[in-house]
């Protein structure tokens, strides 16, 4: 590999999540959310894992921004707990959980870091989900009232807004799969939840628009690559109807202001999709300033004839097919490895491809990879280093490959690597580590992984080691 070598004012980030890292999940005056109810249900999370005490970032958060600092970065990615600042989901602010983001953004922008704050990274306070969750309506509503709270009073000493991480996470893993929370099962409630997603984003976007008009907005996807098994015409239209459930049916909404045909049609027998109204879409389009994209792995998919037993790999290493609504006909492939710790296959190249489809379809629409990183298991060695190799590799690939897109005319401003910090992986519990900093749950040290010291090299150089 020649010298890859990134632009003056490329911004090198690292990401965490509220429910993930922060702990403290009964103080201050903090509500229930959806991932509390879940995790303390038995069954639900790996060994009964909880978020109750994380990385307990709640009370070290100011250590764990000097971090931040000695590893260089420009830019520190986090959410804001909704419980937290609202902890019904409705009603007045619950200003001690206001305070705790407020002094986290004043230091932030005190050691010259800049906040990337997410509104939504999955923890619904559990009382909207009693009234419904997001196949309700309603609770587009009620976000919409918690951004113009917390954008409020933080306005724009935060650098960029991030109206949602994910929302297929939410609404397909929430609500068909059940493997998230609040773990529902139902298929044309999914849908309701893609849309009711689609259309908080907007409202919210108006939200930050108004009461913050120099932040910058965005909305942060987990876009899938997604190949067909063959250039089969069938095998070619499996590849397309994911396409539209995974990637479309938030793109169109919210970047194009409308749904795509194919997917309404598909999906059909699930749902009449009576719970669009008219303007919604157009709501759904505000207008950004950057999308935020996640990248972990790609998928493979093929026509299911009907007959053979049906894999239901999805390149996500377990079986979350029931995720799929209305996708009774299309087979999810094993993919070949190597793997990470989560079973996911390691492909670079489908970052580059990501990249280039995006730029290709939305030329004038910046892009920030806002969570790109990998599990793997990690050993802790006598003398107390952590020698991951694997992690390295992975990230330098990746990177490798984001520069790639960029060379080939991508407009990518910037690389925030998942995670700062080993973290609650929500059903996977502390079993699998993301991080560049290795946590001891024990004791909650923190230690650089080799994988921090060498992000550390290229986050102060620009070129990658
Ligand atoms: C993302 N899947 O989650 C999230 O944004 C992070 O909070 C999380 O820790 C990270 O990726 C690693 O998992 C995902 O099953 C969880 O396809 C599951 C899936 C994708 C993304």
């Amino acid at each position: 590999m020649s010298d890859v070598v990134f632009p003056e004012g490329f911004v090198w980030g690292s990401a965490t999540a509220a429910y993930q890292i922060e702990g403290a999940a009964r103080e201050d005056g903090r509500g229930p959310s959806i991932w509390d109810t879940y995790s303390h249900t038995p069954g639900r999370t790996l060994n009964g894992d909880t978020g109750d005490v994380a990385a307990d970032h709640y009370h070290r958060w100011a250590d764990d921004l000097d971090q931040l600092t000695a590893l260089g970065l420009d830019a520190y990615r986090f959410s804001i707990a909704w419980p937290r600042v609202q902890p019904g989901g409705s009603g007045p602010v619950n200003q001690a959980g206001v305070d705790f983001y407020s002094r986290l953004v004043d230091r932030l922008l005190e050691l010259g870091i800049r906040p990337v704050a997410t509104l939504y990274h999955w923890d619904l306070p559990q009382e909207l989900e009693d009234a419904g969750g997001w196949p309700a309506r309603d609770t587009a509503a009620r976000f919409a009232d918690y951004a113009e709270k917390i954008v409020g009073a933080l306005g724009d000493r935060v650098h960029t807004w991030t109206t949602f991480n994910e929302p297929w996470c939410s609404a397909y893993l929430g609500y068909a799969s059940g493997v998230h929370a609040p773990g529902r099962t139902e298929p044309a409630g999914a849908l309701a939840a893609v849309h009711h997603l689609n259309l908080a984003h907007g409202l919210a976007g108006r939200v930050i628009r108004e009461l913050a008009p120099a932040a910058q907005l965005s909305v942060t996807l987990n876009l899938h690559v997604i190949r067909p098994a063959s250039d089969s015409a069938a095998d070619v239209d499996a590849a397309r109807r994911i396409d539209a459930l995974a990637n479309r049916a938030f793109l169109g909404p919210m970047l194009d202001g409308t749904y795509p045909a194919d997917l309404l049609a598909d999906t059909a027998a699930v749902t009449d999709w009576s719970f669009v109204r008219d303007g919604d879409e157009q709501t759904a389009a505000v207008p950004l300033d950057v999308l935020g994209v996640n990248y972990y792995s790609t998928t493979l998919v093929r026509a299911w004839d009907g007959q053979s037993p049906k894999s239901d790999a999805d390149g996500h290493g377990r079986s979350k097919h029931s995720a799929w609504v209305g996708s009774e006909q299309v087979e999810f492939l094993p993919q070949p490895g190597p793997y990470t710790a989560m079973g996911w296959n390691i492909e670079p190249a489908g970052l580059t491809e990501l990249l280039l489809r995006l730029h290709r379809e939305y030329p004038d629409l910046p892009l920030m990879i806002t969570e790109n990183g990998a599990a793997f298991d990690d050993v802790v060695t006598p003398d107390g280093a952590i020698h991951d190799d694997r992690r390295v590799d992975y990230l330098r690939r990746h990177i490798a490959a984001t520069h790639e897109a960029m060379a080939a005319g991508a407009d990518v401003r910037g690389y925030f690597v998942w995670s700062l910090l080993d973290n609650f992986e929500w059903a996977y519990g502390y079993d699998r580590r993301f991080g560049i900093i290795h946590v001891d749950y024990a004791t909650q040290q923190r230690t650089w992984k080799d994988s921090a010291h060498w992000y550390r090299t290229l986050t102060t150089t620009n070129r990658l080691p």
